[in-house]
């Protein structure tokens, strides 16, 4: 039997296992990306944790990445992702950054004080929906509300069937909740803003103080970046966690799918609505505006609909704009190149 049986600890699944050759699943090593570095990778194979060194020739990789590798460790090729999350990259620059590949579940941190945002666990979940993951809403610092029976409600208010649940991050027997998640095989990212107590969380699990974790002020509840990195941990009951560093930007591109999924709800009235192209704003027979006025839907939530979708429709217009003028650049090199090894020729 392979090797790659015991695999499973870090994650390898079927999916996976598909995609090799017969020579690769007698000789290759699987390895999953764990950390990330300026110039280097950690890796990790069923029998070896190691370092990289990121050289250009080299796919983009991201954590929760499975490669292949040779004898001598160099990459064979890195294998097709089942699920990867990313966003556009902070400020203005014009470009999709990675964040995470292959996770099964997330976990979206809110906390249930002045910080608990439903546009922001909208925004998550649009990415999260996009990325092909099962979004999971963990309302942190239970043990802190008078009233998380109340912010749960908000939740669920959202989606009927989003699964959500009130943790106390500090408390073991409140985070087994969490177990039916935690499986042997399954990779789960926790995501959300700083200092709502995902490397809390992960500590309770393990059952270690493994990550940093720090006090929020007191004053406006918001955290500092506490967690700068992102790895992927392995869990004693099975399983890989990722923590990840607060975000405090997301901002969305090419996530209609998420955002038509998070907000199936509204996209179901819009059909109903007497236009095609219907804004929902003030157009006669708008079945949107008549779930506002009796009472099925939020204002709140379909200004933050409206929002994303105007601000994924703006990002993915550039990203494709920047997309097809590197492609123009590339063969410009490509060709000057050429011209200038023609003329050496002669
Ligand atoms: N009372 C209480 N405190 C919590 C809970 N979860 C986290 N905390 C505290 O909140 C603070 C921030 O927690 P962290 O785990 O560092 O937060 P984080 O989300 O990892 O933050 P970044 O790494 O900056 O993104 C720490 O002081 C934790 O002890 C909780 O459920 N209840
Ligand atoms: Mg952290
Ligand atoms: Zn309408």
């Amino acid at each position: 039997m392979s090797h790659f049986s015991s695999l499973s600890n870090l994650g390898w699944q079927a999916f996976f296992q598909q995609q090799l050759s017969l020579d690769e699943w007698d000789d290759a090593i699987a390895a999953r990306v764990i950390e990330q570095f300026k110039s280097e990778l950690t890796v990790a194979t069923e029998s070896d944790v190691f370092n990289m060194p990121l050289l250009a020739t080299m796919p983009e990789m991201v954590v929760g990445d499975w490669l292949l590798l040779d004898s001598r460790q160099h990459i064979i090729r890195l294998l097709d992702r089942k699920t990867c999350f990313s966003r556009k990259a902070a400020g203005s620059k014009i470009k999709r950054q990675l964040i995470s590949a292959n996770v099964d579940t997330a976990f979206i941190v809110s906390s249930m004080n002045e910080d608990f945002n439903l546009n922001r666990i909208e925004r998550f979940l649009a990415l999260v929906n996009e990325s092909g993951a099962e979004p999971v809403v963990l309302l942190s610092k239970s043990d802190q509300s008078e009233t998380p029976q109340h912010f749960v409600e908000q939740i669920q208010a959202l989606d009927p069937f989003l699964m959500v649940e009130a943790i106390n991050c500090l408390d073991e027997k409140s985070v087994s909740k969490l177990s039916p998640w935690i499986k042997e095989g399954m990779t789960i990212a926790v995501l959300g803003s700083s200092g709502v107590g995902k490397s809390t969380l992960i500590n309770t699990l393990l059952g270690e103080k493994r990550q940093s974790t720090r006090g929020i002020r007191e004053d406006d509840g918001k955290g500092r970046h506490t967690t700068t990195r992102r790895s992927l941990i392995a869990l004693n009951a099975g399983g890989m966690i990722l923590d990840t560093p607060g975000m405090r930007e997301i901002q969305i591109a090419d996530c209609k799918e998420g955002i038509a999924t998070t907000f199936a709800d509204i996209e179901a009235y819009a059909k109903q609505c007497k236009f095609s192209d219907c804004q929902h704003q003030a157009e006669p027979n708008c079945a949107v505006q008549q779930a506002i006025v009796s009472g099925d839907l939020d204002q709140r939530r379909l200004n933050n609909y409206l929002k994303l979708l105007r601000e994924e429709t703006l990002n993915s217009a550039s990203l494709s704009e920047r997309r097809s003028s590197d492609k123009a650049l590339g063969k410009y090199y490509k060709q000057t190149l050429s011209e200038a090894h023609k003329l050496k020729g002669r």
